[in-house]
């Protein structure tokens, strides 16, 4: 029996949907540029860097710019991203997050943050869940992106948990890949068949409860828990 002491969540696609805003600021520089940025394009970007974003972004334009030229366009894209995300308010936290989140701290589960995005404090303020977090670990404080298991790997060590006792959610592949090049155990949030690697997949957390969450990992044992 592994003991779950942590779950490391992921940030957008699993706590929010801050892929449309992101969309709406690379498709503004993708037309600044020349040509069309579409959603099933945007589909490439989630879970994945800025600047690997961007580099995304000019292979589908088939453009080539310098480094200082790339770095004052990811700027840029940030400055607009950044002003649909100082809007977010609590109502956009994905449903049933809050109610699963109060029944990890009841059952003393530590909690923390898993993201790529450097802007994650922000969104964490503005949607009034930074007190939810033990640690909180994205863009600002990794080196290497997903599937690389750096992010998950620091939120184990910060939450001074062992990483065979976290459970990370993640909506993205690369995602799901670095939660198991980290040794852990992984949800996958969204569709079975892209996210086949998790242990297993919800489609959000609407009427997801720690006893589903429980049943879920078979004799899994949740550390300090209470019946509900
Ligand atoms: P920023 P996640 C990721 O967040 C997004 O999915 C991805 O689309 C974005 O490029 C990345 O954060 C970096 O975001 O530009 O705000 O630093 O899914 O890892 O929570
Ligand atoms: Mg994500």
């Amino acid at each position: 029996m592994t003991t779950i002491k942590a779950c490391i969540f992921d940030l957008d696609g699993v706590i929010v949907d801050t892929a449309k805003y992101h969309f709406i600021a690379w498709k503004a520089l993708a037309e600044e540029l020349g040509f069309v940025f579409t959603v099933e394009d945007n589909e490439r970007l989630k879970g994945v860097s800025r600047m690997a974003s961007l580099e995304i972004l000019l292979e589908i334009g088939g453009l080539q710019f310098s480094e200082p030229e790339k770095l004052a366009m990811a700027e840029k894209k940030n400055t607009l991203y950044v002003t649909y995300i100082e809007e977010m308010t609590p109502e956009e936290i994905l449903p049933g997050v809050p109610h699963f989140l109060q029944e990890l701290k009841n059952n003393e589960i530590k909690i923390a943050l898993g993201s790529a995005s450097k802007n994650s404090p922000m969104i964490l303020e503005r949607i009034h869940l930074t007190e939810m977090f033990d640690a909180v670990v994205d863009g600002n404080s990794i080196t290497e992106a997903k599937p690389n298991p750096e992010v998950f790997l620091k939120g184990a060590e910060w939450l001074g948990v062992l990483p065979e006792n976290c459970v990370v959610f993640e909506d993205a592949i690369a995602g799901i890949e670095a939660a198991r090049n980290a040794g852990m155990r992984c949800v996958g949030i969204g569709e079975p068949e892209t996210l086949g690697l998790a242990d297993f997949v919800i489609p959000g957390f609407d009427g997801f409860t720690i006893s589903k969450f429980k049943s879920a990992f078979g004799d899994t044992t949740i550390e300090n828990h209470i019946d509900t």
